[in-house]
């Protein structure tokens, strides 16, 4: 296990040399953090074109999902339909998320900024809806649409190619949550779109906001 860093002043890379204050707790899904950095390789410049998605999907499907190991990363906010809080900047190739999901709210139709999206469930379940290339259409987004649910430790996967798509927690009175890998981390530099339900119309949000990073609100 690598120790924490107290030497660091730059902006954190990866949670090896977190800022946070505390040692990196010795636990499994910090452990997947690790291994989840040393499948992206260290940082030289490269973009993620030849990453391993299948081997991103093994690693998050063998971890099993136990919630104080990921609790402190975990900040529910009922006025938000969801909250996204950076766990890890994978050697600067890679944003890691948890993301917390307030009771029946969704996300809005949304691209993933040309980056791959590997998403497992931690608690609870998260219905996709995806808008699926060729059926998407920029004037009717909805038409062709298919409905997943997924379940606590299932894994998915997302990406441009496959189309847009909006993620809703179901539940009535529970909150879901869910850890995300975004490679290359482009929606945290460029920002994504979102895609009005009725007309298609497409927006750029150019900022991916960050409700806490580290463990520590923003
Ligand atoms: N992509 C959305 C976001 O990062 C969450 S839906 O899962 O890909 O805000
Ligand atoms: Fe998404």
């Amino acid at each position: 296990m690598a120790s924490h860093s107290t030497t660091s002043t730059s902006k954190p890379a990866s949670i090896h040399d977190s800022a946070r204050g505390s040692p990196v707790p010795e636990d499994a899904f910090h452990h997947l953090v690790q291994e989840i950095n040393a499948i992206l390789g260290p940082s030289n410049g490269i973009d993620s074109a030849g990453v391993d998605v299948n081997e991103l999907k093994k690693a998050m499907l063998d971890y099993r999902s136990v919630e104080h190991e990921w609790s402190q990363y975990a900040f529910a906010d009922h006025s938000r339909a969801y909250t996204r809080n950076l766990v890890d900047r994978g050697n600067g190739k890679a944003n890691l998320l948890v993301l917390v999901w307030t009771p029946g709210k969704a996300s809005p139709i949304h691209d993933h900024a040309n980056a791959h999206c590997v998403m497992k469930i931690l608690k609870g379940s998260l219905t996709e809806t995806l808008y699926g290339w060729p059926c998407q259409r920029a004037d009717n987004p909805t038409s062709c649409a298919t409905e997943t649910t997924y379940e606590q430790e299932q894994v998915t996967y997302m990406s441009d190619s496959l189309g847009l798509h909006r993620i809703c927690n179901p539940s009535k009175d529970e909150v879901a949550v869910s850890l995300h890998l975004y490679t290359p981390p482009n929606a945290a530099k460029h920002g994504c779109h979102i895609f009005d339900e009725k007309t298609g119309k497409k927006t750029h949000v150019s900022q991916c906001h960050f409700y806490s990073e580290l463990g520590v609100k923003m």
